[in-house]
């Protein structure tokens, strides 16, 4: 009989202590930096990786009873914005809902990605955006597509491969985007690769004398891959408005964050690319927003770019496929009481009381029945002709000229002092 092994374990950290730092002698100095905390709860456990033979399971312990956090109230936003990015929300959870039922009925070809617990962080950063301004969404912000105009029935249709969908059936998942109208660029399925495309969005409207914000998103788990470090030490060099959302939401397929990473937050990055870094709790709409609209601002001023990390939990597995059971429950448990539509629903309803019951009953109502009318077209829809198949994604070769939109650069790119980037961004006005 084999000789059972007494089980590993390994310790994960979710609130780390410093790490230990070298001995220093007289007249060594140390220096500060300075990260921006938002949120009002900075939650403490520990994650266990513990091995018993073959099996490697998780185990959590710490603070995870505290009392819910409030929605910090926004520096910006008014009733109205803050209703609106609240319909997105619930809009971006139903639709999900939505999808997981046409999965379960054979509808769906591939495989469908969920944003559970993490609308907030889609619909509130997006929303930031300007109309003219660029996005590059990952597979969970579903919110942020439906924020930059692309409607559940597009996204449906997509997941279901029909010829009316945004990739005309060539794709079902979600690589899709609109470069023309939306400016959206597609979801790159390579982990931090998006970041560099989008610094470069930002420096081709800076070669035509534009100062814009550009926004896109990495995971805890993605943030490890070398392009990040690329993409973002480019756009922080260059000054381009570049605005990087870490969505640390705690699980890398079924890798434990803090298994990713050896420093206490990720916002600690920014320090090492000489960037502003924030910190969020990525279930409050509210914190998002205001981190977002700060850094668009820096953005358009062309100052350059800021780490913002929104910390949040994916409630569900990576796919629809995993059933997420190396999760500790009680790390479930801990954040479904912090859902971001729950308390946003409660902020409106009972804090702010900016929305009567009945108000909210009918916007649910009509979030219903949009979704409804939507999920109907896109099951009625058609799938692609099979002749179809050899033709282009986004439009047939040869079908339009491709202009070149540079323009003779208006400013030298380079390190500059803080006062050359105001000149500059006064100079770009
Ligand atoms: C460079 C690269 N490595 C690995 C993968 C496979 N992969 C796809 S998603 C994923 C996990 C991503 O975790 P995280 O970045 O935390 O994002 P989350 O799924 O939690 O939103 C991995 C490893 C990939 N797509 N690209
Ligand atoms: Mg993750």
């Amino acid at each position: 009989m084999a000789k059972k092994s007494k089980p590993k374990t390994k310790r994960a950290r979710t609130n780390h202590k410093s790490p230990a730092r070298p001995a220093g002698g007289a007249g060594v100095s140390t220096r500060t930096y300075t990260i921006l905390d938002y949120r009002l709860e900075k939650p403490s456990f520990e994650l266990r990786q513990i091995r018993d033979g073959e099996t490697v399971r998780y185990e959590v312990s710490g603070t995870l009873n505290g009392a819910v956090p409030p929605i910090r109230e926004s520096r910006y936003l008014s009733k109205r914005q803050c209703v609106e990015i609240y319909r997105w929300m619930l809009l971006n959870r139903k639709m999900e809902a939505a999808l997981e039922n046409l999965y379960k009925q054979g509808k769906v070809v591939g495989g469908v990605y969920f944003g559970l617990g993490q609308e907030a962080c889609s619909c509130a950063s997006a929303y930031a955006l300007k109309p003219e301004e660029w996005l590059g969404p990952m597979i969970r912000n579903q919110g942020s597509l439906l924020v930059r105009g692309f409607s559940p029935r597009d996204i449906m249709m997509q997941y279901m491969a029909k010829a009316g969908s945004p990739t005309k059936g060539r794709d079902a998942s979600s690589h899709f985007g609109d470069i023309q109208q939306k400016h959206v660029v597609a979801p790159i399925s390579t982990l931090g690769d998006l970041i560099p495309v989008l610094a470069g969005v930002a420096l081709g409207a800076r070669l035509q004398g534009k100062n814009i914000a550009v926004m896109t998103y990495i995971g805890d788990g993605g943030q490890s891959t070398g392009v990040t470090y690329e993409g973002l030490n480019f756009a922080a060099v260059q000054n381009l408005g570049l605005v990087l959302f870490v969505e640390n939401n705690l699980w890398g397929y079924s890798t434990p964050a803090d298994m990713q990473f050896r420093v206490d937050d990720l916002a600690e990055r920014a320090i090492a690319y000489g960037i502003p870094g924030v910190i969020v709790d990525g279930t409050d709409a509210c914190q998002v927003y205001d981190a977002a609209h700060e850094a668009c601002d820096r953005a358009r001023r062309g100052a350059g770019p800021t780490l913002i990390e929104a910390k949040m939990m994916r409630m569900k597995g990576h796919a629809i496929h995993d059933a997420a059971e190396y999760v500790p429950k009680a790390l479930f448990e801990y954040w479904k009481k912090r859902d971001p539509i729950a308390r946003f629903e409660n902020y409106l309803l009972n804090v702010k009381k900016w929305l009567t019951r009945a108000e909210h009953e009918k916007l649910v109502a009509d979030v219903d029945a949009q979704l409804e009318a939507d999920r109907e077209f896109a099951v009625a829809s058609p799938l692609p002709a099979p002749e179809s198949a050899a033709g282009g994604t986004y439009c047939e070769p040869g079908c339009h000229e491709i202009k070149p939109k540079f323009g003779v650069p208006k400013v030298s790119g380079g390190k500059s002092s803080p006062t050359q980037r105001a000149e500059a961004a006064v100079h770009l006005k």
